[in-house]
């Protein structure tokens, strides 16, 4: 899995605003309001205990301080527990937690001890790029291009398919792309032959995934992929509505699944 940087997260309160405004141009709700929509659920009173954990590559600076403002950003009660792994655990559930947040290099997970609910960040964030993307209220048709079928890519594809979208799909691993194919029936893209989409979902780790001749004037792109699939120069040139952010959309959509 591609680690987050500290650097990444910096000013998420800033990103977490700018994202949300984004989202609005293009869908006419907020990350809250597709959130409860998609998922049918609204946060009452639930706690959430947020563990640092210190596994593989350790705690990421930022990372827990970052799920704090998110949670209080979308209206949670929370608190980062003093002590990590196993010991941070049961400090949350003592202290009250009732969603447990947390991570190591390979899972990033939201656990509801109440309901038993699970949630996975990684088809969680695939999910709900997808579903912002697919409401784009200007889109000319319903032909999606997704570039990157991975663990984030893949879940968001079959979103799209499920939800009557026709997708023409990308991934440099032709193993995935094939097999993405033949599994969720989508249309193969072929770089050589490109036409220009108004819907562009895209999960990649690689910068510049998205050639210009794909994208069309006032298109969205929704990218959950870091670092950003486009340039700020390409952006401004076709008028991209880019819905992208580091952390935050993919916890809330966690976050509301598993209520
Ligand atoms: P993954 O490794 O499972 O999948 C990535 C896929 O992209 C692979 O199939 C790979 O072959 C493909 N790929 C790489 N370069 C490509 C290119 N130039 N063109 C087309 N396909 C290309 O990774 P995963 O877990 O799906 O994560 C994808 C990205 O999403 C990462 O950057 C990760 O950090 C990010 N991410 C962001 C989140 C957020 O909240 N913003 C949450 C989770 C992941
Ligand atoms: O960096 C990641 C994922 C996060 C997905 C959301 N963009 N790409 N995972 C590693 C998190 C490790 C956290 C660390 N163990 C800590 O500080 O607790």
């Amino acid at each position: 899995m591609a680690l987050l940087t500290p650097e990444d997260l910096e000013n998420i309160n800033r990103q977490l605003q700018e994202a949300d405004s984004a989202v609005r141009k293009v869908t006419g709700l907020d990350i809250k309001g597709i959130c409860k929509d998609f998922y049918g659920t609204t946060p009452c009173c639930e706690k959430v205990g947020i563990v640092p954990v210190t596994s593989g590559n350790g705690i990421i600076r930022n990372f827990s301080a970052s799920l704090h403002a998110i949670t209080k950003y979308f209206g949670f009660d929370s608190f980062v527990t003093d002590m990590p792994d196993v010991s941070g655990y049961y400090e949350a559930v003592k202290n009250g937690a009732q969603i447990i947040l947390m991570a190591d290099d390979h899972t990033y997970l939201a656990h509801n001890l109440k309901n038993g609910k699970i949630a996975n960040n990684q088809p969680c964030t695939g999910i709900i790029y997808a579903e912002i993307a697919s409401r784009y209220l200007k889109a000319d048709s319903k032909d999606v291009l997704a570039v990157g079928l991975g663990k984030v890519g893949f879940p968001g594809v079959a979103h799209l398919v499920n939800k009557g979208f026709r997708v023409y799909g990308y991934d440099t691993d032709r193993a995935i792309l094939e097999k993405t194919v033949s599994s969720l029936g989508i249309i193969l893209f072929d770089p050589k032959k490109p036409r220009k989409f108004s819907i562009i979902f895209e999960a990649t780790p690689s910068a510049n995934t998205i050639p210009e001749s794909v994208i069309s004037d006032n298109c969205v792109i929704s990218t959950p992929g870091i670092p950003c699939a486009i340039s700020t120069e390409i952006q401004e040139k076709y008028g991209v509505k880019l819905i992208t952010e580091p952390l935050g959309i993919g916890t809330a959509s966690m976050l509301y699944s598993v209520l």
